[in-house]
């Protein structure tokens, strides 16, 4: 996702104990007792959904196989994402017709659906990560300012993205007390709708109020949650910028509203709608973070 002027990095989760590892058809996993983390690839293909759907089952089939049933985050990575596909659907709106699909076999409904980056790719097909837990629990938390991603309207596309806007992970052992909050990706949304079409300023701006509100403690109440947070408590923040030209202005506007501590990356690819310039997801830590 790097081009000139942006980041290019690798990212290396860590455990404690050496994990076992192992793969299965599209899917590769590790997992170390507590945690387990999924990596599946899907190639390029003329519709994408039944795959999709095929794939994310089988990757919910083994969070249900090795143990760890609670999924808490994903990351999904989509090769021209507002291309269409062959039959003239977006290739977001078929990956997420798909994905749809497979999530009515996991859980018990939008209760389950992890905080999860959407986001295109330069690489091709669609790719994605997920991260369960076993003892840990999961709690997952809407943004009073938009509309769940699972009740948007069908004039986007057949079937509503699966996803909550953010999760936090009550860890084991942690007797239901603060763990890491997720901040899934976040866009220019308000409502179901983008705002400041063209402007990336305004665009980032409504970004960062919507993240802000998102881990505020009145929005983390209105889900039955403790704690409340600001922008500068935010760690490994990723930027996902549309534009290589729009990268100076997204990175003032970051630079004024996350802390000094907050670490930041910013990759160049392309975002879910055709109108939506700019997309920011992140993590607040929680007090077992060690790094
Ligand atoms: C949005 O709010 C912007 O399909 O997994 C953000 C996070 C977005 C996750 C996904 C999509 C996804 O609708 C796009």
């Amino acid at each position: 996702m790097a081009s000139p002027g942006f980041d290019s990095f690798r990212e290396v989760w860590t455990t404690g104990t050496e994990p076992l590892t192992g793969a299965r058809g599209n899917l590769a996993f590790a997992h170390d007792g507590e945690y387990l983390f999924i990596s599946g690839a899907i190639p390029p293909l003329p519709v994408y959904r039944k795959t999709v759907r095929e794939v994310y089952e089988a990757a919910f089939a083994l969070v249900g196989e090795l143990g760890y049933p609670h999924i808490f985050r994903m990351w999904n990575f989509v090769g021209d994402i507002i291309g269409p596909n062959a039959e003239g659907l977006e290739i977001y709106q078929d990956f997420v017709a798909g994905r749809a699909e497979a999530f009515a076999s996991y859980g018990d409904g939008t209760g389950h659906m992890p905080a999860a980056t959407g986001i295109g790719t330069r690489g091709e097909g669609i790719s994605f990560t997920l991260l369960a837990c076993r003892e840990g629990r999961p709690r997952h938390v809407e943004n009073q300012r938009q509309t769940p991603a699972y009740h948007y309207p069908e004039q986007y596309g057949p079937k509503p993205p699966s996803f909550a806007r953010a999760t936090r992970l009550h860890p084991a052992g942690a007797d239901g007390g603060d763990g890491a909050l997720f901040v899934s990706g976040t866009a220019s949304i308000l409502g179901h709708e983008t705002v400041h079409r063209g402007d990336v300023g305004a665009q980032t701006d409504v970004v960062l109020e919507n993240i802000a509100e998102l881990i505020s403690g009145p929005n983390l109440a209105a889900a039955g949650l403790d704690g409340g947070h600001e922008l500068k408590d935010l760690r490994l923040v990723k930027v996902y910028v549309r534009h290589e030209a729009d990268l100076p202005v997204v990175r003032e506007r970051c630079r004024s509203a996350f802390g000094p501590d907050t670490e930041v990356m910013y990759m160049n690819v392309a975002v879910c709608r055709d109108d939506l310039l700019v997309e920011i997801e992140g993590l607040v830590p929680g007090p077992e973070w060690t790094r």
